[in-house]
């Protein structure tokens, strides 16, 4: 049989470019849940979420984790990356192959081949709970790419330039989505407007964010 332009499926890009080297996975992670939430409840019970001090004196909204070599830490001394957790003084739980894997396949998808990541930092929202916009620069090397991942309630992140002062754009963030920023992106500022009051039918009333990064 002769085969036609009709034979193929089309398989509709999941991939939304947002600038140079910014996109968007949509449901990217989605395949990989089965793994992925046992992977964070073991992380969790070793690392349990906690709102920590800004410099500044203010406690996030947000609560924080990390697994990996090195986890993202603030408090009165500033924003910086440690070996150990400060609430348990053990070193932050292994980073689990499949965030890895995850992690390297993402970026692949976007442009960014072999990536690394040494450092995870979950974030957990609840109803109300924001990120100001800011840019991801206490990691060592700016050459790899960002990997952020966002499960439970749906976020409107909020995408700037290089200048604080740019107009930020608004992305809607859903249950698997997959951002990847890096190279000439890879201080883009960025935060999330105040989580949406809601129950997510996998997650409950939150939205987990987690982002892998190459820190040391
Ligand atoms: O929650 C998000 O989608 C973004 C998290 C973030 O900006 C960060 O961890 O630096």
């Amino acid at each position: 049989m002769q085969s036609s332009l009709f034979d193929e499926p089309q398989q509709p890009s999941r991939r939304e470019s947002l600038g140079e080297q910014t996109f968007v996975l949509r449901g990217f992670a989605l395949p990989w849940l089965d793994d992925i939430l046992p992977a964070l409840r073991e992380v969790l019970k070793a690392a349990p979420f906690r709102r920590m001090e800004t410099p500044g004196g203010h406690t996030m909204s947000v609560a924080l984790s990390n697994c990996g070599q090195f986890g993202w830490s603030t408090d009165a001394r500033g924003y910086r990356y440690v070996s150990d957790d400060p609430l348990t003084g053990r070193p932050w739980p292994v980073l689990p192959e499949v965030l890895r894997t995850l992690a390297r396949e993402a970026a692949a998808a976007a442009g960014f081949d072999d990536f690394i990541p040494d450092a995870c930092l979950l974030n957990r929202y609840v109803p109300g709970a924001r990120m100001s916009l800011h840019q991801d620069r206490n990691e060592r090397d700016y050459g790899a790419p960002i990997v952020s991942v966002s499960l439970g309630l749906a976020a409107m992140f909020q995408l700037g330039g290089l200048q604080r002062s740019d107009r930020p754009l608004r992305v809607p963030l859903l249950h698997g989505d997959v951002m990847v920023w890096g190279g000439v992106d890879r201080l883009r500022f960025h935060g999330v407007l105040p989580l949406k009051e809601g129950v997510h039918p996998v997650m409950g009333p939150q939205r987990i964010n987690f982002t892998l990064r190459k820190a040391g």
